[in-house]
């Protein structure tokens, strides 16, 4: 039974010999970078080296209100919930370094998603059925009111396998401590089952569908087919594999951190995961491991009948497919707030940085802020927004009055600081003559967005905001629109977050992202509102429609040095008929 981190309790020395084993293991296979089949790249000498920084300092990168941890690695949220009125973040965290290795489930919670503080590991190798690892899982609220975990463990031959962790006293509220039963693992590869070993992984919430039993998706892949394997339980630890997967798709790959939950129809409020009904539609999330990009689909699910989802008419699947983050952003994953009523979406933000870097600055990988997400009224997608109790770090308002933003033109806004800020303005473009006619063969919006980059002049765009930018613009992370002319009297609207002169520091990634935005110009205004954290552009167009975020590594761009310009490089105007700018305060964050 696990007791705390640090104690020298059996299982706990059992956990350490079993490190202990791993890393003679790692080095009898030799040093260098692997790629194993378990998704993350793995340098084994690097995964137990102190880092050469001191991280609790003030790195002009570490960030002042988007979670991470006081140092290391982390990657994937974890079990998010509430409970006690305490909001808990669990995720993925190497104890010894900032690259992937050794991973536990760190702790922190919260009263309000912004000042986290952090807690011994909750979850970490104690027992055989999770020697080898402690992997992504998820919380579910039993209807007692208890929380208990799911997640994948790496039992001594490799095999990834669900276990169960319970709460030790569920009368406190911080769930400091955590216990599994010898009963693990709960499901498992068999040799009738015909689970892929290492490709069965990040179980979901489970939910109870009308026959009182329980449900959970698991991710996995056969062949190239990439699969949500269901499985059914009366009591949460006796679980039968269903026959059919709740879903599956051909040529996606591995599905990591499946995230299966329900939207309403008629209202933005939140649903708990075992709602369904007339005014419910389900989405069904996925993280590709081969491309590291998510998407997810919008549709129907009847656990009365075939008990699969089955995506609406149309729906893409693989990372053509719509997405909650055109950006850095991967393995998230949502929770119902009882309290508020909403969902909320957590995801990983994922480095720009070289492993070098990391190795430096001694830390590696950032949590997206906390989202609330919901149906779109036009149900073809869904919207975010940043949760509102980030707006009490807002202080020292900015306003830009309502100006006409000439073609070719630019301005700086300043009054604010501009390394740490909250951006939100709008756009309203009265005359859409000068549209360029779109090009059909821009699939993706990242293509176009990475062929036409900020200085690119276009007919109408582009026009946005330069955020971390130097004075003399040799650095500048670039979010902007363009409005082209498309079919049958319609516009087409790319949002592009443009990375290429993010940094004078060659070595970090620079990719440029882009999302096409349902928003129709001739009509409606196009919004922007966007989360700048020293290191971070979260950028969130269109009310939420499409959401970028930004992993930068500005050299000047830093401290008092990061300036913010508002630009419009299209022949077209543009008027700004609101721009609001806030600096941010520090929240208090581990
Ligand atoms: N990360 C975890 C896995 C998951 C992957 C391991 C996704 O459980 O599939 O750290 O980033």
């Amino acid at each position: 039974m696990a007791t705390s981190f640090s104690s020298t309790s059996s299982s706990s020395s059992s956990a350490i010999a079993s490190l202990v084993c791993v890393c003679l293991l790692s080095l009898l296979l030799g040093h260098g970078i692997l790629r194993v089949e378990a998704s993350h790249k793995v340098y084994r000498h690097l995964q137990s080296s102190e880092s050469l920084a001191d991280s609790s300092a003030d790195q002009p990168y570490r960030t002042a209100y988007h979670f991470q941890p006081p140092k290391n690695w982390m990657n994937d949220p974890n079990g998010p919930m509430i409970y006690k009125g305490l909001y808990h973040l669990f995720y993925q965290w190497n104890p010894k370094g900032a690259v992937w290795g050794n991973i536990v489930w760190a702790h922190s919670t919260s009263k309000d998603l912004v000042n986290w503080i952090p807690h011994e590991p909750a979850i970490y190798p104690s027992q055989p059925a999770d020697m080898n690892g402690t992997w992504s899982g998820s919380a579910t609220i039993l209807p007692n009111g208890t929380p208990v975990i799911l997640y994948t463990g790496i039992n001594p031959a490799n095999q990834q396998v669900q276990n169960i962790a319970f709460p030790k006293k569920a009368s406190d509220p911080y769930l400091i401590e955590w216990v599994k039963t010898p009963k693990n693992p709960l499901m498992a590869p068999t040799a009738s089952n015909m689970i892929n070993a290492s490709s069965f992984r990040d179980p979901t919430t489970a939910w109870v569908g009308p026959d009182g039993r329980w449900r959970v998706i698991i991710g996995s892949k056969r062949g190239r087919r990439g699969m949500a394997i269901l499985y059914r339980s009366k009591d949460f630890i006796h679980w039968v594999k269903a026959q059919h997967p709740l879903h599956s798709a051909p040529n996606t790959g591995m599905w990591e951190c499946p995230d299966f939950f329900p939207v309403s129809t008629v209202s933005p409020l939140g649903l708990d995961t075992s709602s369904n009904g007339p005014r419910v539609k389900h989405v069904l999330k996925v993280s590709l491991d081969d491309t590291r990009k998510e998407y997810y689909t919008i549709g129907t699910y009847d656990p009365s009948k075939k008990d699969v989802y089955t995506p609406d008419a149309g729906s893409v699947e693989g990372d053509l497919g719509l997405r909650f983050d055109y950006g850095k952003f991967y393995a998230s994953k949502t929770f119902f707030d009882s309290a508020k009523n909403r969902r909320i979406l957590w995801g990983w933000i994922n480095e720009s940085s070289s492993v070098e870097d990391d190795i430096k600055k001694g830390w590696s990988g950032l949590q997206a802020v906390p989202r609330v997400i919901w149906l779109d009224k036009s149900g073809k997608q869904l919207v975010q927004w940043p949760v509102m109790e980030l707006e009490k770090l807002r202080t020292g308002r900015v306003d830009v009055p309502s100006k006409l933003l000439r073609g070719g033109s630019k301005f700086e806004v300043s009054g604010f600081t501009a390394s740490q800020a909250d951006v939100e303005l709008s756009f309203e473009v009265k005359n859409l003559d000068k549209a360029e006619k779109f090009d059909p063969s821009w699939v993706k919006a990242q293509d176009l967005c990475t062929q036409k980059t900020a200085t690119v002049k276009g007919g109408i765009g582009p026009f946005g905001i330069m955020a971390l930018a130097s004075k003399g613009l040799e650095e500048y992370t670039a979010i902007f629109f363009r409005i082209f002319k498309g079919t049958n009297n319609k516009y087409v609207v790319a949002m592009c977050s443009d990375q290429t002169k993010s940094s004078l520091n060659n070595s970090t990634d620079k990719a440029n992202y882009g999302a096409f935005l349902d928003v129709d110009p001739a009509k409606e205004k196009l919004s922007l509102r966007t989360l700048i954290d020293r290191s971070i552009v979260e950028s969130f167009g269109g009310e939420g429609k499409g959401c970028i975020t930004a992993r930068v590594y500005p050299t000047k761009a830093i401290g008092d040095g990061a300036h913010l310009y508002a630009f419009n490089y299209g022949a077209g105007d543009v008027l700004i008929s609101s721009f609001s700018a806030w600096s941010m305060k520090k929240a208090q964050i581990n």
